[in-house]
C-alpha cells in the first residue's frame, strides 16, 4: 500500500478547523486534526509546503518510522506548529490502520480498559449566581464532573465566561481583544465561588477549575491551599509551566490535586512535572502533542508515576480529535478524565462521527480507525475566517498572560 495524495482542508463551520486528509493507492484514507487556534495557516503551509511533498510513494502502515521521519528528519526540533502537523499525519495513519484492519482504533492500541468515557463540562457564569444556574444545567444534563468558572467583580471580562452558553469560543476577533486582569481579584473571589456551589450542591460532583497560567507559584500555592476544604478534582494550569521547577513549591503546601499540560507539544515538556511527580493529571492531547503515537508515550511515562490522563478538548480542538482521544481514552490503563466542550451543529455536520454523549459519559462506536469523517461538500461552504485569541493587560497596562 502507498500514499498516493493528501490534502488540508480549512473549514469555518462556526470557528476554524485544520484537517489533513491522507489517501492511498487502495482507496482508503485517514484523516487527521491540525488545528492550532489562532495560528490555523502556519500548520497549513507547514504541512502542504513541507510535509506533504515527502509523504507520497510511502507505505501507511509505517506509522512509527514516519513519526521518526517527520520528527528527526526535520532537524528543528519540538514546537506547536511541528508537533501539529506531525499529529496530523499520525492521526490519519492510525485512522487507515484502523480501517486497513477493520478495526477501531481503540483495538489496535490494546483493547478497551473500560465501557466509556466520563467527560467534564464547562459551567460558566458571569457571575456566582449565573454559574450555580449552568452548574445546576450540566447537572440536570447528566454531567458527573463540571468545571466551573465564574466572571470576578471588579473586572469586566474573565477567561472561560462564554457568550454563547454551550460552546466557550474565546478567538472572538479579527485582531485580539485586550482584556484587563487582576490576580488579587480573582483569587479573593475563587474560594467563594467555590464554597457556593458546595453549599447548593453538595459533594456529589468532580468540580474542576482552570487558573489559565495567571499565578505565580507562592500564588498559586495559596489558592490550592484555600480551596482545599471544597475538594477540587483539579486545579489546572494555575502557573505557567515553562518552568517545571516552579511546581515544587506549589506541591509542597497544597493537597488540592494539579492538571497541566493542554500547551505542551512533547514529553520533554512534562519529563519533570511527571518524574518527580508533581502533578496529578497530564493533558496533552492528540493533535497538539504529536498525534496518538506521541501521546501514548507521555501517558505510559505518566503511569508509572501515578500520574493520570485528562486530555484537553476544548472546542477549538476539532470532532477528528475529539474521536481520535476517545479512543486514546477507552485503552489508557491509567485514564483520568476527558474534557468535552461540545461543537456546534454547523461542526457536527462537517464531520460526521459515531461517539455520543450519555449520562456524563461519551460513549465511542466501533466503527473501524478513529470513527470521524469530513463532508468536504459541506466544509467548502465554510471559508476560513482570521481569529485571534484575546491578550490580557493588568489594570495599570502591563501585558500579562492570558
Ligand atoms: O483556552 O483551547 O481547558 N481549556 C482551555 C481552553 C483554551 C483554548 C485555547 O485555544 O483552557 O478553553
Ligand atoms: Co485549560
Amino acid at each position: 500500500m502507498k500514499i498516493t495524495d493528501a490534502k488540508v482542508i480549512v473549514s469555518c463551520p462556526g470557528r476554524n478547523f485544520v484537517t489533513l486528509k491522507i489517501m492511498t493507492d487502495e482507496g482508503v484514507y485517514g484523516i487527521g486534526d491540525a488545528t492550532l487556534n489562532g495560528r490555523e495557516l502556519a500548520v497549513v503551509s507547514y504541512l502542504e509546503d513541507h510535509v506533504i511533498p515527502c509523504l507520497i510513494g510511502r507505505d501507511p502502515a509505517q506509522i512509527e518510522d514516519i513519526w521518526h521521519y517527520l520528527y528527526k528528519g526535520a532537524y528543528w526540533r519540538r514546537g506547536p506548529i511541528t508537533m501539529s502537523a506531525i499529529a496530523a499525519v499520525d492521526t490519519a495513519l492510525w485512522d487507515i490502520k484502523g480501517k486497513v484492519a477493520g478495526l477501531p482504533l481503540y483495538e489496535l492500541l490494546g483493547g478497551k480498559s473500560r465501557n466509556s468515557v466520563m467527560v467534564y463540562g464547562h459551567a460558566n457564569g458571569a457571575n456566582i449566581d449565573e454559574a450555580l444556574d449552568e452548574v445546576a444545567r450540566y447537572s440536570d444534563m447528566g454531567y458527573k464532573a463540571i468545571r466551573v468558572q465564574s466572571g470576578v467583580p471588579g473586572l469586566n471580562s474573565t477567561y472561560g465566561v462564554a457568550k454563547d452558553k454551550l460552546f466557550y469560543e474565546p478567538a472572538d476577533a479579527d485582531l485580539p481583544t485586550e482584556n484587563i486582569w487582576s490576580t488579587e481579584k480573582y483569587m479573593k473571589f475563587v474560594p467563594e465561588l467555590f464554597e457556593r456551589v458546595r453549599e447548593k450542591f453538595g459533594f456529589e460532583h468532580h468540580l474542576l477549575h482552570d487558573g489559565h497560567h495567571r499565578l505565580t507559584p507562592v500564588q498559586a500555592a495559596r489558592l490550592g491551599k484555600d480551596l482545599e476544604p471544597y475538594r477540587l478534582f483539579w486545579f489546572e494550569d494555575c502557573v505557567p509551566a515553562e518552568n517545571q521547577d516552579a511546581f515544587r513549591l506549589i506541591r509542597q503546601h497544597t493537597t488540592t490535586p494539579l492538571a497541566v499540560g493542554e500547551i505542551f507539544n512533547t514529553i520533554y515538556d512534562c519529563q519533570q512535572l511527571i518524574t518527580e511527580q508533581l502533578i496529578d493529571y497530564i493533558r496533552t492531547t492528540v493533535v497538539h502533542a504529536g498525534g496518538i503515537t506521541h501521546l501514548r508515550k507521555i501517558a505510559q511515562l505518566a503511569e508509572l508515576y501515578h500520574v493520570k490522563t485528562g486530555c484537553h478538548g476544548a472546542t477549538d480542538l476539532s470532532p477528528v480529535c475529539m474521536g481520535a482521544a476517545l479512543h486514546f481514552d477507552m485503552w489508557v490503563p491509567n485514564f483520568g478524565i476527558q474534557e468535552y466542550m461540545r461543537h456546534t451543529k454547523e461542526t457536527d455536520a462537517v464531520f460526521p462521527h459515531d461517539y455520543h454523549f450519555k449520562d456524563g459519559y461519551l460513549h465511542v462506536g466501533d466503527t473501524p480507525g478513529h470513527g470521524v469523517d469530513i463532508d468536504e461538500e459541506l466544509a467548502a461552504k465554510y471559508p476560513y475566517q482570521r481569529a485571534y485569541l484575546p491578550i490580557n493587560r493588568l489594570e495599570d497596562g502591563s501585558m500579562f498572560s492570558w
